[in-house]
């Protein structure tokens, strides 16, 4: 059944206009629009709660956060980082002069494969920066035994895994630092936005001089920061957006569920499984299209798309075959080859919280149909 409506891979939850109208007047009253105004403040406070972290400090988006995650623990040299990401997850190593060193993922998970960190590591190796991917939490004690064993830093892109629960606590508390996107595809988002969840109130500072120039004080500049700050009407309108977050995840639950029931049995449709135990946040639908299946998986793309569904191949191309990175070392296909074989296959099925039922049956009747 050919949708009447584009379904694209996601869209924003947004909450009725006339609820945001309130936030924009204190706004206009207090004529206070960025530089960690009271909504700012606010915001910092409430996703602490929310997630259960100790600090946050909010960003302008992820990518500027990744950035100031890397300067805020002086990393250099060399990073350990997985290729199958969203470019962003790179382009931080790189903006800082850093060179990436790719090592190749789990094929059950995507995630950083732990096993293969150690050979990667050479004396120029300060940090390792993988990703969780899809929002499914990294093998993070593995990681970190490595880390502790060469005195190694950690720090999560955690774009994807707002909300995501690792053994009864939040997966943001692992590694040293861990940085959310609140982009406005995002299961939580301030149409851009960011943040960087660290353990303590020292760092905390650190990092918020360096998203504001290096200023300290008014005649002071410490460090040569950034402008990463957050404006009031981004921070208000995740402070709104937060009020409805279980809802939305809830929402995105359900989903989930009935993709799972819907391709259980298509031959050559391999569904990623998501962290179980009601931890996940199922901010993405990924499904790999196998040999088995009687289309390609870039058939299988354009035939949603003729039928009006923009499912997206996230994440191809993979990071380590674009141009500023193909020539490094650990790019070579024969390093990564379970990345390339899940970037040829993967494909992301639309999910978000207006998604109905019926537009998701046919999502999944249009690929049983093949
Ligand atoms: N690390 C990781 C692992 C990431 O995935 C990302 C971002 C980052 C770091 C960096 O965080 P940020 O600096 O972005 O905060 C999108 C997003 O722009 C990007 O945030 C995200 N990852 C990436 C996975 O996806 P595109 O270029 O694929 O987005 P676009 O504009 O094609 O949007 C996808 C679909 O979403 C559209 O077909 C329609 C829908 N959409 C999009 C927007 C922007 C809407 O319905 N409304 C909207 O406002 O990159």
């Amino acid at each position: 059944m050919k949708q009447n409506k584009p379904v694209f891979v996601t869209q924003p939850t947004l909450p009725p206009l006339d609820e945001f109208v309130p936030y924009l007047q204190q706004i206009w009253d207090n004529k206070i629009l960025t530089n960690g105004g009271q909504f700012h403040q606010q915001l910092e406070s409430a996703l602490c709660e929310y997630l259960g972290v100790k600090y946050i400090s909010l960003f302008t988006n992820g990518t500027i956060a990744l950035v100031t995650a890397l300067q805020a623990l002086r990393v250099s040299g060399e990073v350990i980082t997985t290729p199958y990401s969203f470019v962003a997850t790179s382009h931080s190593l790189l903006w800082n002069g850093i060179k990436p060193v790719f090592v190749d993922i789990d094929p059950e998970t995507l995630n950083i494969d732990p096993a293969k960190i150690e050979v990667a590591i050479t004396p120029q190796t300060t940090a390792i920066m993988p990703v969780h991917c899809y929002g499914h939490p990294c093998d993070v004690d593995r990681i970190q035994k490595i880390a502790d064993a060469y005195g190694l830093k950690v720090i999560y892109d955690a774009a994807h895994a707002f909300g995501v629960q690792y053994n009864g606590g939040s997966v943001l508390s692992f590694g040293d630092l861990s940085v959310l996107s609140f982009h406005a595809t995002k299961v939580f988002n301030t149409f851009e936005g960011g943040a960087i969840v660290c353990p303590d109130a020292k760092t905390k500072l650190r990092i918020d001089h360096l998203k504001n120039f290096g200023f300290v004080d008014e005649v002071t500049v410490v460090a040569p920061g950034i402008n990463g700050k957050m404006s009031e009407i981004n921070a208000a309108f995740g402070l709104l957006q937060l009020k409805s977050i279980d809802e939305a995840i809830q929402k995105r639950r359900l989903i989930d569920e009935r993709y799972r029931d819907g391709l259980a049995n298509v031959k050559g449709i391999h569904c990623i499984p998501s962290a179980g135990g009601g931890s996940a946040n199922y901010s993405y639908f990924p499904v790999l299209v196998g040999s088995e299946y009687p289309l390609s998986r870039d058939a299988l793309y354009q035939k949603l798309r003729d039928n009006n569904i923009f499912a997206r191949r996230y994440f191809y191309p993979l990071i380590s075959n674009f141009p500023m990175y193909h020539s490094l070392p650990t790019a070579a296909l024969s390093n990564l080859p379970v990345a390339n074989k899940a970037a040829n296959e993967v494909i992301c099925l639309p999910i978000y919280t207006a998604l109905e039922d019926d537009q998701v049956d046919s999502v999944t009747e249009l690929i049983a149909k093949a």
